[in-house]
Parts: C-alpha cells; structure tokens; sequence
C-alpha cells in the first residue's frame, strides 16, 4: 500500500459576491469548512447609496454596518459563526472614496449626505478635488497624478494622506476587527497610494491580512509590486495567462517560461480566473461557460503559484443588475447546501455556487494533497495539456472539440486511481471509483478526454 500525504492546511479563499450576512453564515458551516476553504470575501458591509445596483455597495454613506447584506448584529453573528468552522472572514474595504452621487441623497440606512459632506466622518477638505482634469476624473490611467488625486468614476476622492482621514478609516476597519474579521481587500488600492495604504494597514493589529486591488494595467506607472511590502495583492495577470489557451489550444507552459515576468512572488499573489468585476468585463471565461470554468478553476486550483480565490456569483444579463431583493431593498438569503453544478441555463439572481461542485471540490482535496511539492513541465497533446504535482498529482484537460489522448510522466506509483473532477472530493468508493477511473503504467498517467473534459487524480484518489 502506499502512503498518503497529510492534507495540507487550507488555503483557498472564495468571494461570495453580494450575499446576506446570514447566508454566508450558512455557507461557511455547510459548504465553505466542508470543501476545506480557508477564507471568505465579502461584499462591502457598510451602509451605502440606497440604489438597486449591486454597484450601490462600492459607494459608502457611511460607516455603520447596515447594508441590503443585513445589520450589524448579523454580521457579528456571521463572524463568529465562520470564524467559529474554521473559515476566517475577508472585509472588502471601500476607502478610496465615498459616493459619486452629485445630488445630496439619504442612504440606505437612513444617513444624509452630501457628495462632500458625510456628518460626523467627513466633510469638503477631506477630499481631493485633483484639478487636472475638466471634472476631476481620472482620464489617464497612464499618469499616477490622475489615478491617485482624481476622481474614479466621480466617486468623492478621499485624501488619504490627512492624518483625520487615516484615524476615521482605521477607526472604521478597526470595528471591523473587533467583530473578528480576519482582513481586508482594499478596494481600488490602485487610487490610494501605497505609502497611505501602508500608513493605515501599520495603524491595524498585526497578522491582519491585506489584500490589495491593484488591476495591472499595460504601460500604467503604478503598479501591484509597490503594494506587496505589507500584504498581498491580486495578480490580474493569472488569468489573462491562464484562460486564452483554453480558448485556443496553445499551451505555454509557466514552468519553462522565465519566471512569470510579470506577476508578483507567488506568496504574495491572490489568484483568480475571474471576480464581480471581470465577470462583467474582460473575463473570456465565466460560470457562463461551464465546461471552460471547470477547466480553468481545475487548472488554478492544481498550479503551485498564488493563493486562489474561487468566485461565486448569481447569474445575469444585465451587467448592473443587483442580486434579487425583498420590498425592503434587502437581498434574499440563498444557499448553496444542495447544489451539484455546474448548470448551464441559471435563471438571473441565481446563484452559481461554485462551492459545492464536485469538481471543484474534487480539486480542493487534490491541492491539500498535492501541498507545497513543485509543478513540474507541462505535456502538451494537441488540445489537451496537462502536468504533474510532483510525485502527488497529476491534472489534464481537453479544450477542443475532438476526443484526445494525453501521457503524463509522474513518479506516483502505477495503479488505477479515480477521477476527482467528475467523481469530486471522495472520488474513490468501496474499492470503486465514483466517477472516472484512470490509471498510471509504467510512471505514465494516460487519458481519454471527451471535447471539454478535464481529469485529475492524486495520491489520495487510488483505487
Ligand atoms: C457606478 C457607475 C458609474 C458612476 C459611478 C458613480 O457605473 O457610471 O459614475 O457609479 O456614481 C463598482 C462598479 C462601477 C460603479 C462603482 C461605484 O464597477 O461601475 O460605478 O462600483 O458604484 C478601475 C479601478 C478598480 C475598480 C474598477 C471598476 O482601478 O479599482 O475600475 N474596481 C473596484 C471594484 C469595483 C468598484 C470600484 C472599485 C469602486 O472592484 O466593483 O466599481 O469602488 C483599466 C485600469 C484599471 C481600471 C479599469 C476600469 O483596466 O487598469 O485600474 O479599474 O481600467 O475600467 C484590460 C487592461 C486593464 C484595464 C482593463 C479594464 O485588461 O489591461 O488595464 O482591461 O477592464
């Protein structure tokens, strides 16, 4: 008999994309701790414009905790009851700007506000008015001027070099923390400059992590790399690398390429095919194509490069609509308890739960098996490419449209293994396999692929 590795700790978080406080409480108990999912992302918990856009919550009112995602009580329940399975909460930190509303308005929880007037946080000097451009807009995202000191989308610019600016901020992410949360995304990073990011981040207890957005963007002056001396950032890069082959059939395999030139060091890069913003933008591969989304989250989850964050979202056709709501405003709770995707035809304001697919739970289990040990070349067989986990697993994938037979070289021993893409996290069953079966001869892993198929197996998935 041959050993199985001890599952490595979790790592992989995932983003629950505008849903309520007490189903992610839910969530967190019955499908994030079970696949082994380390961290959940939230969507903006403050009070924001009253509006029924999701893009409502990216645009603060103030900092009180009541939102269309509940009330404060909810949240802290929620914190705890996450916390509480083993899965630490992730706060999407909105302070680069509050709204970009021009007319003075109430929000959703009743404060007033003006565009640069928000009683008892901030008022007119508090914010940059940059002056380089017709309306104070960013135009140029070439010029950090611009990108730091103008508007993004109107949206009223804090300054968040003012040292009141930085205690209400603080203040505000620090209530958070008492509450339990883990860390932050830090929305919009890019307009913040890094030394004002950092300034804050060194006023919050230690160990809270921080998870910069900083979109890498061709020629752009500002850059993710200056955002890694205190804490991680997303590395948009992965997945304009990761998906065009999927598209195309042409693998470039990262292992012999020169050291992924333009991503940050792996610890320092959250990784992700895509997030409520590509989705709705230059993603090429979504919950929308299935089969490619398997592949590509398979692909993600087997790489031994970043730290993953899985996205889960509802479905729509209209890019700005919010997910479904009571007569309140407030979103309807959902879960994703008896979900078995990945289904093609999702009615908008469903949600895609990726949480509970067999194959990405399936690949949860492969990467805690898989652990720290390296990605070795990849093999490339027309369309199907596929790669070892050394000595742990191995993964490949068909993208075209004809049957394909790809050979894998490991060092896992030889012997028939099951397939934990189609029969998920407890592939092998009762001497059986719950879904594919393959097999290693000879330190060669061969498999059949239908048009769109992908298969992985790991030391933990043996017959
Ligand atoms: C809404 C309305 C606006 C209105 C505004 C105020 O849509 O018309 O003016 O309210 O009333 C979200 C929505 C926005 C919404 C906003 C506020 O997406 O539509 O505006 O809430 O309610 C930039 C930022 C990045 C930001 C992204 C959307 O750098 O931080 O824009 N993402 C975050 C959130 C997002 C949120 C906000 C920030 C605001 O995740 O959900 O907005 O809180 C280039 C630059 C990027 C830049 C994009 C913008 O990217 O590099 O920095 O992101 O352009 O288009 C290629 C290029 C890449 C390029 C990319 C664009 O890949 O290589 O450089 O394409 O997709």
């Amino acid at each position: 008999s041959i050993e199985v590795p001890e599952a490595a700790a979790p790592d992989v978080g995932i983003e629950l994309f505008q849903l309520p406080w007490t189903s992610v409480a839910q969530e967190c108990e019955t499908t994030l701790a079970p696949a082994g999912i380390a961290w959940v992302l939230l969507s903006p918990a403050q009070e924001h414009i009253a509006a029924d856009e999701w893009w409502a919550s990216y645009q603060p009112v103030s900092y009180q905790l009541a939102s269309r995602l509940g009330t404060r009580d909810e949240f802290a329940d929620m914190v705890q009851r996450c916390n509480a399975a083993g899965v630490a909460v992730i706060a999407d930190a909105v302070i680069n700007h509050m709204t970009g509303q021009s007319e003075p308005g109430v929000g959703y929880a009743g404060a007033a506000y003006a565009h640069y007037d928000y009683p008892d946080l901030y008022a007119e000097s508090d914010f940059h008015h940059c002056g380089l451009t017709a309306t104070d807009d960013i135009q140029l995202y070439k010029n950090r001027e611009q990108v730091q000191n103008c508007e993004l989308v109107n949206l009223a610019d804090l300054d968040t070099a003012s040292p009141t600016v930085q205690a209400t901020i603080v203040a505000y992410l620090k209530d958070l923390i008492s509450l339990g949360v883990s860390g932050f995304r830090i929305d919009a990073a890019k307009h913040i400059p890094a030394t004002d990011v950092e300034a804050i981040v060194s006023q919050l207890p230690q160990g809270t992590r921080i998870m910069s957005e900083v979109i890498r963007g061709a020629g752009e002056p500002i850059t993710p790399d200056e955002y890694v001396t205190f804490g991680e950032v997303f590395e948009f890069t992965y997945a304009r690398e990761l998906t065009p082959p999927l598209e195309n059939g042409v693998f470039t395999d990262p292992v012999l390429s020169d050291d992924r030139p333009q991503q940050v060091s792996s610890e320092a890069a959250i990784v992700f095919v895509d997030n409520h913003d590509t989705e709705r933008g230059e993603a090429n591969v979504t919950a929308r194509d299935p089969q490619l989304y398997v592949i590509a989250n398979a692909l993600m989850l087997a790489d031994d490069y970043g730290t993953p964050v899985l996205y889960s979202g509802y479905a729509f056709t209209d890019r700005d609509a919010g997910a479904p709501t009571d007569a309140d405003g407030r979103v309807l709770e959902a879960s994703c308890a008896d979900a078995i995707g990945p289904t093609a035809d999702l009615a908008d304001g469903e949600r895609t739960c990726v949480q509970s697919w067999p194959a990405i739970r399936g690949m949860l289990a492969f990467r805690a098996i898989a652990g720290e040990v390296p990605r070795m070349p990849g093999v490339d067989s027309g369309d199907a490419y596929g790669f070892e986990r050394e000595g742990r697993g191995v993964i490949a994938v068909n993208v075209g449209d004809d049957m394909q037979r790809i050979e894998v070289p490991t060092t896992m021993p030889d012997g028939a293994y099951c397939d934990v893409i189609t029969g998920g996290a407890d592939a092998a069953v009762d001497g059986g396999c719950a879904g594919r079966e393959y097999s290693i001869s000879s330190g060669i892993a061969s498999f059949d692929l239908d048009p769109g198929a992908a298969a992985a197996i790991h030391l933990g998935s043996r017959r």
